[in-house]
């Protein structure tokens, strides 16, 4: 009898491991999810399984990537709706998401955004702010809230969108490229400093890709916007999906620290070759 017991609590031990694996979903948390670049790194997450923290400021747009999501893969959705700026209520959304959300596998900080195009003796000082407290200040934010879980759980991999632009400035863009050499910097430091731990960190750096970017750069001017990517073939944000899921899906101990994704006819932030 006692024989027939243990096989019977080996066999349910066995089921029981099983179904936890199966229940085991990993969970994603992607800023700037309601276009572009987070849109796409939010579908091809979802496509590979994995439930998903979205953020922006746009709900509509939030809610009808979420929405799609879910109808097209079956994937739970929980949409946090707030400026990444605004660092107390970032806060009070991290700290306060259910406990089975706060298991977060992989963080892709990926909100920002350039304003304006104009030498930096004559530049914007709002568009300077909001392009620093943005892709810098908020970056950060985020990364300390959500960074500490992952260092507890001893599991997790931060992914900062990054961009060609921080390797060398161009003319007109200073301030823009500095936020992006920044996201490098604090990229290399945080991978320092968790060097110790088994967690992983990856700068992308993307040149030109095609979304919403130069319509928020040039205030709303879509033709101006349309230009900047005239006579290229510009990259996708779904090609910069993919490069975030290279480094995402790595085994374990692989570190993919940095990418840097140029369309085919651009050797750098100034120079393209245009048809
Ligand atoms: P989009 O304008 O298409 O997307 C930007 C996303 O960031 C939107 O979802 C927007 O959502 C969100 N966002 C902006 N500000 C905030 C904020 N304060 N709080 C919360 N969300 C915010 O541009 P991209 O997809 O191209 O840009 C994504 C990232 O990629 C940026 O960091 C950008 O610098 C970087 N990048 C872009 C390149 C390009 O050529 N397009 C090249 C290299 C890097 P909402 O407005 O709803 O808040
Ligand atoms: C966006 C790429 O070259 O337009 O970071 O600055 S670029």
């Amino acid at each position: 009898l006692n024989y027939q017991f243990s096989t019977i609590n080996y066999q349910l031990s066995t089921v029981n491991y099983q179904l936890s694996t199966i229940n085991y979903m990993k969970t994603a948390f992607i800023t700037g999810a309601s276009s572009g670049i987070g849109e796409a790194c939010a579908r091809k997450f979802a496509e590979n399984g994995y439930r998903l923290i979205l953020n922006a400021r746009n709900e509509q747009k939030l809610q009808a990537v979420a929405d799609g999501l879910k109808k097209e893969f079956g994937t739970e959705v929980l949409t946090l709706l707030f400026d990444v700026r605004e660092r107390e209520v970032a806060r009070k959304a991290i700290e306060t998401l259910p406990n089975e959300w706060k298991a977060i596998d992989v963080l892709v900080n990926n909100a920002g955004l350039a304003l304006g195009l104009e030498k930096e003796y004559v530049g914007d000082f709002a568009d300077w702010d909001t392009m620093i407290d943005t892709n810098i200040k908020a970056l950060l934010s985020i990364t300390r809230f959500v960074v500490p879980m992952m260092v507890e759980r001893g599991k997790g991999h931060i992914i900062n969108i990054g961009s060609v632009a921080g390797d060398v400035a161009y003319p007109n863009g200073a301030v823009y490229c500095a936020t992006k050499a920044a996201v490098k910097t604090l990229s290399d430091g945080l991978r320092m400093d968790l060097v110790d731990t088994p967690l992983r960190v990856t700068t992308i750096k993307p040149g030109l890709v095609e979304t919403n970017f130069s319509v928020v750069r040039f205030h709303g001017d879509k033709e101006r916007a349309d230009n900047v990517y005239k006579g290229i073939n510009p990259l996708t944000g779904k090609d910069i999906a993919d490069c975030v899921w290279f480094a995402a899906s790595a085994p374990e101990h692989v570190q993919v620290a940095e990418i840097l994704v140029l369309a085919t006819h651009q050797a750098s932030g100034s120079l393209t070759y245009r048809k």
